[in-house]
């Protein structure tokens, strides 16, 4: 099967330029110079996608997140099946999920129950990275059996005392074996232990409301668990990756350590460019339950949003990934009624991260540029996927996503939801552009007749050591 995508405007990192994409199979053949000589191709082609006045980009990758993660006495509600199938809809083409090691468990029986989870059942494709529940000498030994399974990072817990939790000399250890396999150090930078505190006092004043699960996380438990990370990386020289950054002040520490030339990096999620505490946590009632994930949504009167937004842009945060990890309101949500320690943690955007951090080019905070290179080539290159990934090139894997600037969607419940949730955490949001066509290794999955996918057709990627460490 041969695609010839027609008249668009190829964007990459560098820039972005009028061309023509050939594709043979599974993966791009050329780009040609538009022009009479492309009309002969066009004729012997199976099929012409034309992409006048479009952008032509990168499948998204979703580097962060958690299909049926269990969590809090409940799982995410996404499967591989809804999750990578919603994920598809709104042009993401990789994802990145998290296999758990819990505590007590044998680090490859984790990964085991991870792939028997998302085999066969995913519409695109798919890598891991492992979390460590359990620092100790067997985990330690299977990071490095891991690395060679093409599972190259490893995300740790400074929170979540008791489930995930990681204390100091855990993370060092890890870190030393990181530093001598090559993988990256995924952080939760929160001081679980001083926030679990806390908890248990505005427990006991009667502050049992969802707004209370950011009042109880303060930016300075995030801030000192950022630093305490990055000090712990120093000193093993391991790199660091802290993910779902939301404190202004945590970014502020993660650019003076970068300044110095540490290798440390930072993602945030749409949730924390876009969400507030008092707006969306803060909601009436139970309402803002929908939007308990850690780290909490901040304060919008003290400006974390704009912030992060230009971090973005001056590349202190490199990575826009969604930490998926949905949970309906009802009989999951609701677990938390009364006490707003009870409420899972998490948001659902695996399907809307494209459009969300498009707008911000469309609002003039990004160039198209950063737009892709936020949501498809750093993951791919810090994640050890690239070139087959990432990029629109001769040789790469066919993932590509025509994207309309002139384009128009309307995020909701009713409108352009697939993710298994009974609500959307972005009901009412208007995106000035849309998601026309989305392919995966040179199968069309998304175009305007709708979906035509097939569950199973994802593949396990093997993934690569990151190509920002040296
Ligand atoms: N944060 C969330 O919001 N959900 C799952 C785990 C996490 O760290
Ligand atoms: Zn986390
Ligand atoms: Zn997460």
């Amino acid at each position: 099967m041969r695609t010839l995508i027609r008249n668009g405007l190829v964007v990459s990192p560098q820039g972005t330029q009028a061309m023509d994409v050939l594709v043979d199979g599974e993966t791009i053949a050329a780009l040609y110079e538009p022009g009479p000589q492309v009309d002969q191709l066009a004729t012997s082609v199976d099929r012409v996608i034309d992409a006048a006045g479009k952008y032509v980009v990168p499948g998204g990758i979703d580097a962060h997140t958690h299909m049926e993660l269990p969590f809090g006495g409940t799982f995410a509600s996404d499967t591989f099946e809804t999750g990578t199938r919603a994920a598809a809809w709104g042009g993401t083409t990789t994802i990145i999920d998290f296999a758990v090691q819990k505590y007590g468990e044998r680090v490859q029986d984790g990964l085991a129950a991870w792939h028997a989870k998302a085999d066969g059942n995913c519409f695109i494709d798919y890598g891991f990275h492992q979390i460590i529940g359990g620092v100790d000498d067997d985990s330690l030994k299977a990071m490095d059996e891991l690395v060679d399974e093409g599972i190259t990072s490893f995300k740790l817990f400074m929170a979540y005392p008791g489930v995930f939790y990681s204390d100091d000399g855990q993370i060092l250890r890890a870190m030393q074996q990181a530093r001598n396999n090559g993988s990256t150090i995924m952080m939760h930078a929160e001081n679980g232990i001083a926030i679990d505190v806390l908890v248990s006092q505005a427990l006991a004043r009667g502050d049992t409301a969802p707004i209370n699960h950011g009042l109880t996380r303060p930016w300075e438990t995030e801030e000192e668990a950022t630093h305490r990370a990055i000090m712990l990386a120093r000193m093993t020289g391991a790199p660091l990756y802290i993910v779902h950054m939301s404190a202004k002040q945590a970014v502020n520490t993660l650019q003076q350590a970068r300044d110095e030339g540490l290798n440390v990096f930072g993602e945030t999620c749409p949730q924390y460019l876009y969400l507030s505490l008092e707006e969306n946590l803060g909601a009436p009632g139970f309402e803002g339950a929908k939007w308990v994930c850690s780290t909490p949504l901040r304060s919008r009167e003290e400006g974390h949003q704009d912030e992060l937004w230009r971090y973005l842009r001056t590349n202190d945060l490199s990575i826009v990934s969604t930490d998926h990890c949905p949970f309906c309101m009802k009989e999951q949500k609701e677990l938390g009624v009364g006490d707003f320690s009870k409420i899972p943690n998490g948001i659902g955007s695996v399907e809307h991260r494209m459009d969300l951090i498009y707008q911000g080019v469309a609002d003039g905070k990004l160039s198209v540029q950063r737009w892709v290179e936020l949501c498809s080539t750093t993951p791919a290159r810090m994640f050890g996927l690239y070139p087959q990934k990432g990029v629109i090139a001769p040789g790469s894997d066919a993932d590509i996503v025509v994207y309309d600037p002139n384009g128009h969607t309307s995020i909701g419940y009713e409108k352009t939801h697939h993710m298994n949730m009974d609500h959307s955490a972005w009901e009412g949001y208007e995106i000035d552009g849309h998601v026309d066509v989305v392919m995966s290794r040179g199968e069309v999955l998304v175009d305007d007749e709708g979906f035509h996918g097939s569950k199973g057709r994802g593949r396990y990627l093997k993934r690569g050591l990151s190509q920002y460490l040296i």
